[in-house]
């Protein structure tokens, strides 16, 4: 084990996102285990904190997609380390959630970093993975028996097919007792209310909360 501050970790584990060095990602985290470092902070403070800086730098088009394909496998890499060490959540919630990417986006990080965060805290998620068209998170839901369904935008281009799940819940007279959360890089509060979404969390440690607030209305 190297002498490494928990910052330094950290940072070491966001420059090889940057790097896109799995080798180093994946020593890094099982560091961090040993160190008994929070491992959703690791995830949070250094992997994901390596994935902006190469969004940064594919904006300036010093990176382009194939990069970003291999700063994802770096990040990955550790998420499947830190995974399993990440602490449980206490609270007893019994409320099933559909979660997933909206047609036309295959980003899937960030949901996949909000799926880790709710199941750890003890929600039961079902994962429709990407790409999902706006009709399969209401027949999903109603056939999961889902109180709430999380959906996932990082396009301008795409966050729009939101709109239409919460109109077919409408439509289906369903809107009661399904609630709608939203997020991903272009969504923000006032997007969520427009489109009439029950919540809008930036990032994935509120989305738990603010999931255990939607159950609350449900119960
Ligand atoms: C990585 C990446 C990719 C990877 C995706 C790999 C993967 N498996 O996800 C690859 C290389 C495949 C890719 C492809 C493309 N990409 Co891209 N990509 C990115 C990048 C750099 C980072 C996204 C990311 O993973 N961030 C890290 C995670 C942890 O953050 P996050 O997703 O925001 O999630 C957090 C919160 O938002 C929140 N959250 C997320 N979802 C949800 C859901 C709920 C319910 C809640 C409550 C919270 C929540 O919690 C998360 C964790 O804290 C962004 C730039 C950026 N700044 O976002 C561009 C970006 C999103 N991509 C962009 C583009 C244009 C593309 C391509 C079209 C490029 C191309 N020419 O092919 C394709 C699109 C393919 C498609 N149709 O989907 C644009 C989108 C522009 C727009 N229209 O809005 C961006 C913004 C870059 C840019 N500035 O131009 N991309």
């Amino acid at each position: 084990m190297t002498d490494m501050t928990k910052e330094e970790l950290h940072r070491g584990l966001a420059d090889a996102v940057v790097n896109m060095d799995e080798a180093t990602s994946a020593r890094l985290s099982e560091e961090a285990v040993e160190r008994r470092y929070d491992a959703f902070e690791a995830i949070d403070h250094g992997l994901a904190k390596g994935m902006e800086t190469a969004g940064r730098l594919f904006e300036e088009e010093e990176y382009f997609v194939p990069e970003l394909l291999m700063c994802a496998d770096a990040l990955n890499a550790g998420v499947d380390i830190l995974k399993p060490h990440i602490k449980r959540g206490k609270q007893d919630i019994r409320c099933k959630i559909v979660i997933g990417v909206i047609s036309g986006d295959t980003h899937d990080i960030g949901k996949n970093l909000v799926k880790l965060m709710l199941s750890s805290s003890g929600f039961e998620v079902v994962d429709l993975g990407r790409d999902v068209p706006p009709q399969s998170f209401v027949d999903r839901a109603v056939e999961e028996g889902a109180g709430i369904i999380m959906i996932s935008s990082l396009m301008t281009t795409t966050m729009e097919g939101m709109w239409e799940v919460v109109r077919m819940l409408e439509e289906r007279g369903l809107r009661d007792r399904i609630k709608v959360a939203v997020g991903g890089g272009p969504v923000s509060q006032g997007f969520a209310d427009k489109i009439g979404a029950d919540g809008y969390s930036p990032n994935a440690n509120h989305a738990v909360r603010l999931a255990a607030e939607l159950a609350a209305t449900l119960a």
